[in-house]
C-alpha cells in the first residue's frame, strides 16, 4: 500500500526532530494557583469539599460546634466553621504540594469572623489559617509563620489576606489548617489559593 507523500513528511519531521514531541510547556505568564480546591466549589458525593479533612461529625457533637457548606445567591460556595466551647480547636485540614526548588510560597485567603471571643490563653487563641511545612517523608517542619494572623475580633465583610513565606530547606508540600483556636464564634472561608515560585531567592 502507498503512503500519502504528506504522511512520510510528517514521520520525517518527527524522527528528525524527536524533542519536538517532548517540548515542556512554555511557563505561564502568570502565577498558577496550586491549589484550586480552595474555592470549596467542588463537593464529595457526601456534600464535603473535595481534598479537605472535615472535623468528624461526633467531634462535631462532642464539641458542639458546626462545619457546613454554603451558598451564596450569586451560588459561590464557601464554608463555615463554628465553635461555642473556648477550651477547644475546631479546624480543616488541606495537603498543598510543593513544586521541587520552590523558594517562596504565596498564600492568600478570604475570610468573614462573627462573635469571636478568643481565650485569654494561650496567647495564639484565635480565628487563622494556620498549617505546617511538610517535607517528603511526611514529617513536620515547623509553623508556617506568616499565616497565623491572630484574628480576635470580628470582620464583618469579606476580608482577603496575602502572606509571603520562605520555605524551610526540605520543604515539598504544605498542610493548611484554617480554624478556630481556642476560640468561639463563626468563621467564613473562601478562595485560599496558594502561588510559588521556584529558583528565584
Ligand atoms: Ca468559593
Amino acid at each position: 500500500m502507498r503512503q500519502s507523500p504528506l504522511l512520510l513528511l510528517l514521520c520525517a519531521c518527527t524522527l528528525a526532530h524527536p524533542a519536538l514531541a517532548q517540548s515542556p510547556a512554555p511557563t505561564p505568564a502568570t502565577p498558577v494557583n496550586l491549589f484550586p480546591e480552595g474555592s470549596f466549589e467542588t463537593l464529595t458525593p457526601e456534600g464535603n469539599p473535595v481534598s479537605w479533612e472535615i472535623p468528624h461529625p461526633s467531634y462535631q457533637k462532642q464539641l458542639g460546634a458546626s462545619f457546613r457548606v454554603q451558598v451564596e445567591p450569586n451560588g459561590n460556595r464557601f464554608v463555615t466553621l463554628e465553635n461555642v466551647d473556648s477550651a477547644k480547636a475546631l479546624h480543616i485540614a488541606a495537603i498543598v504540594p510543593l513544586p521541587e526548588g520552590a523558594t517562596r510560597v504565596r498564600v492568600r485567603f478570604k475570610i468573614r469572623a462573627r462573635g469571636l471571643f478568643a481565650s485569654p490563653q494561650p496567647e495564639w487563641s484565635s480565628a487563622q489559617l494556620g498549617g505546617n511545612w511538610i517535607d517528603a517523608s511526611g514529617a513536620d517542619l515547623g509553623y508556617l509563620r506568616g499565616t497565623q494572623q491572630r484574628i480576635k475580633t470580628d470582620v464583618p465583610d469579606w476580608m482577603e489576606f496575602e502572606e509571603v513565606l520562605t520555605p524551610p530547606a526540605g520543604a515539598a508540600r504544605i498542610r493548611l489548617q484554617p480554624g478556630l483556636y481556642q476560640t468561639t464564634g463563626a468563621l467564613d472561608l473562601d478562595d485560599i489559593k496558594v502561588f510559588a515560585e521556584v529558583g528565584a531567592k
